[in-house]
């Protein structure tokens, strides 16, 4: 029998690993018929938010973004998209649309159980550099080039490279055996869902078992290492906030 008391989950100053037994659901106006779990925000010290929402037949997500932009990823089953009042596009298992600031959003006829989760960040505009429209993509291995010279780990940018975005949204697919090629210590934050497989992170030091459906929070400067563990790849859908100058001194 499991034993209620035990969790993997931690949050810390400068880290959180969230795995899905301690979800509390949230009521988010205008998003109906569907439970959303508030997984980082910026009551944890967060300077970003992710959530996860798993929706009813009939749910439905109506907003409007306004200093913030929203990604939307779907994680599994499907739902309709509508984005600036364009047509609706249905968007299935490792689609995902980026959502500018003051842009209208509809998300509706979900499958029974669809999941979608989100990255949520202020937009911090740049002299000179248009601020980013709608954008549609999808998972895809094949447009995950290797990472460090290592051919055991894969990266796909699922955002363009361009310095509009102060936001990227990458997938990481670490093969049997794959592992960060040193201990990471930098500026950038990151939000984390494990899409697939186990494995070992290291974070500030201490070492968590890590798995499917998992969620990890980042601080600045929190060191990171992972390895792939068991007998499939390990995968995770990451953010970041880039292309912004990182001091006010
Ligand atoms: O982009 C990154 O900083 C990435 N390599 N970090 C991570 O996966 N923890
Ligand atoms: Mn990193």
């Amino acid at each position: 029998m499991e034993i209620s008391a035990l969790t993997r989950s931690v949050v810390k100053r400068n880290h959180a690993v969230i795995a899905p037994d301690g979800y509390i659901n949230s009521n988010v106006p205008g998003w109906t018929n569907c439970t959303v779990n508030v997984i980082i925000n910026e009551q944890m010290g967060a300077r970003l938010a992710q959530t996860l929402i798993t929706l009813r037949e009939g749910g439905q997500l109506q907003g409007r973004t306004e200093a913030s932009q929203i990604f939307f990823y779907v994680v599994g089953g499907q739902v309709q998209a509508t984005i600036a009042g364009q047509q609706a596009r249905t968007l299935t298992e490792g689609q995902y649309v980026y959502v500018p600031t003051k842009t209208d959003y509809l998300f509706g006829q979900p499958s029974e159980g669809a999941q979608v989760l989100t990255f949520h960040k202020v937009y911090e505009p740049l002299a000179g550099h248009a601020v980013p429209g709608v954008y549609f993509g999808e998972r895809d291995l094949s447009k995950a080039p290797v990472y460090m010279n290592d051919e055991a780990l894969r990266i796909q940018e699922l955002l363009p490279n361009e310095l509009g975005f102060d936001m990227a949204v990458n997938i990481f697919t670490y093969d049997i055996g794959g592992h960060l090629p040193m201990v990471e210590t930098h500026i950038m934050e990151h939000g984390l869902m494990y899409l697939q497989g186990q494995a070992i992170y290291m974070l500030d030091q201490q070492w968590y078992p890590v798995k499917k459906g998992d969620s990890i929070w980042m601080a600045p400067y929190c060191q990171q290492w992972a390895t792939a563990m068991g007998k499939e790849p390990s995968v995770y859908i990451y953010y970041k906030n880039v292309n912004r100058f990182p001091t006010v001194v």
